[in-house]
């Protein structure tokens, strides 16, 4: 069974097979943790993303890590909040739960998360973590063996660990 760890700090330095991205629909990059994957990563990564098409809200599509030290970059399109009424909570799971299933068809065994949506798509963050927590457990299996929630701030990584605990 895969083990769940939380750690407080910047995704873009964490050395495993995969980390995901909260991305926009357009997967051309934009601010937050996006902007800075696509700032380390260098500009071969928005070359390969242009290859992509673009992804739907809930969707999650690969690249590879380019100058990151992670080997692969699992672009998730999380939900914009707009109130709880508009799906959002499913958009969000779906991004976990897509995640984790290419990871495991391309034998990725370690995965690090953001706090999708919680920044500039302003989902609430506890209502994020439940999402998150729950989704993940669902979904565990002997692969990844790994997975991280990679908090930015310590108010997120405290949310995360009240939920595993
Ligand atoms: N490492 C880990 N987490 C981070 C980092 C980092 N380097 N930087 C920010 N976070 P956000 P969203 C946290 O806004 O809400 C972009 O423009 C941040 O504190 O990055 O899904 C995209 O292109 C927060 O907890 O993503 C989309 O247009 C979490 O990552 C839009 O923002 C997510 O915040 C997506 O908005």
């Amino acid at each position: 069974m895969a083990s769940i760890e939380v750690i407080k700090g910047d995704i873009t330095g964490l050395a495993v097979d995969a980390i995901v991205n909260a991305a926009n629909s357009s997967l051309l990059g934009g601010g937050g943790v996006d902007g800075a994957i696509h700032r380390k990563a260098g500009p071969d990564l928005v070359h390969e993303c242009r290859l992509l098409g673009g992804a739907k809200t809930g969707e999650v599509k690969m690249t590879k890590g380019y100058r990151l030290p992670a080997r692969f970059i699992l672009h998730a399109v999380g939900p914009v909040w707009q109130g709880g009424g508009a799906n959002e909570a499913e958009l969000l799971a779906s991004c976990y739960r897509k995640a984790l299933a290419l990871a495991v068809r391309h034998e990725i065994k370690s995965v690090a998360f953001p706090a999708i949506s919680t920044g500039i798509y302003g989902y609430p963050k506890g209502e994020a973590a439940d999402v998150a927590v729950t989704t993940v457990k669902a979904h565990l299996a002997p692969l990844p063996q790994l997975v991280i929630f990679c908090c930015f701030d310590e108010e997120t990584a405290a949310l995360y660990r009240a939920r595993l605990a």
